[in-house]
């Protein structure tokens, strides 16, 4: 090939790399100008307090979308629209793109961590039981319910907690599905199940409003690791994830996503001090 056209096809190759290049950005930069043009971003929860919730009003709250509607805010965003998703269907809510973000608790586990784009970590928790006044069964594990022949658990469907009691060895047929905390505590009194099981803030809730002194909390689960979600955004978004990040950034430096999760009963400072890298390669 003569020099001149070397030249020329080096030039033609450079300005399709520079334009792949440009381009990148461009449809990274759309996904945020499409938010603010929809003027919200649509975010699935889970309504379970204090994580999410959504009241009697419809209106929106919870530590995990307040923090998300400060963030989107300051993105250019202004405002977000919940809806109530089963946790073990948010990945493929946010991969069909029902969702433009999961901001509910969705704990950072390596599984999820490639299924998903996390922000840095938001909300961090440990395990919890809720059981009959006195724990009668002794449960103070996963593991415990595995032993028990009659140990039963109830869980959030493809939730953490049931992933957790499944790899202690519990049965399929002992680990129940239960679609939110109002069933898990009725079933806890009606002894259907021995334990329910979510994270200690959601627990602590629950029992708190039930006020029933036939019922009592275990927390932390012995075993069980404390877990952190972050804002969970599909594979290709990143940039709006990194954005994300940026303003997410801002809140925590200037405290004032100390002021927003704190009075959930959160720990900011548990969130500040683990990184998104930290909780997607921890096993
Ligand atoms: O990430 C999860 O799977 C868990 N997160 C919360 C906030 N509640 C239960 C759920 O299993």
């Amino acid at each position: 090939m003569k020099t001149m056209e070397k030249i020329l096809a080096g030039v033609a190759g450079a300005a399709v790399i520079a334009a792949f290049v440009a381009a990148v950005p461009a449809a990274a930069q759309d996904k945020l100008e499409e938010l603010k043009a929809q003027g919200f971003a649509r975010i699935a929860i889970a309504n379970e307090p204090p994580f999410t919730a959504v009241g009697a009003d419809g209106k929106v709250s919870g530590a995990a979308p307040d923090v998300a509607r400060e963030v989107f805010k300051r993105l250019g965003v202004a405002d977000v629209v919940a809806s109530i998703s089963e946790y073990g269907a948010m990945i493929p809510g946010l991969q069909a793109g029902r969702h433009d973000a999961v901001t509910a608790g969705l704990f950072m586990k390596p599984e999820r961590c490639a299924a998903v784009a996390y922000s840095e970590p938001v909300l961090c928790d440990a395990e919890a039981f809720l059981l009959k006044k006195g724990n009668p069964k002794g449960f103070k594990s996963y593991a415990d319910i595995a032993k028990d022949p009659s140990g039963t658990i109830g869980a959030p469907g493809g939730g953490t907690e049931e992933k957790l009691a499944l790899e202690a060895g519990v049965p399929r047929e002992r680990v129940i599905v239960v679609p939110d905390g109002q069933s898990g505590l009725k079933m806890v009194q009606d002894g259907r199940i021995d334990v329910y099981s979510l994270p200690v803030l959601s627990i602590n809730d629950l029992a708190k409003k039930a006020n029933d002194p036939n019922m009592e909390v275990v927390a932390p689960v012995e075993g069980a690791p404390v877990y952190c979600d972050g804002a969970a955004f599909k594979k290709g978004d990143e940039a709006l994830r990194d954005a994300f990040d940026v303003e997410l950034a801002k809140l925590k430096e200037s405290g004032e996503f100390a002021k927003i999760i704190e009075p959930y009963g959160f720990s900011a400072q548990a969130a500040m001090s683990t990184t998104r890298e930290k909780l997607c390669a921890a096993q």
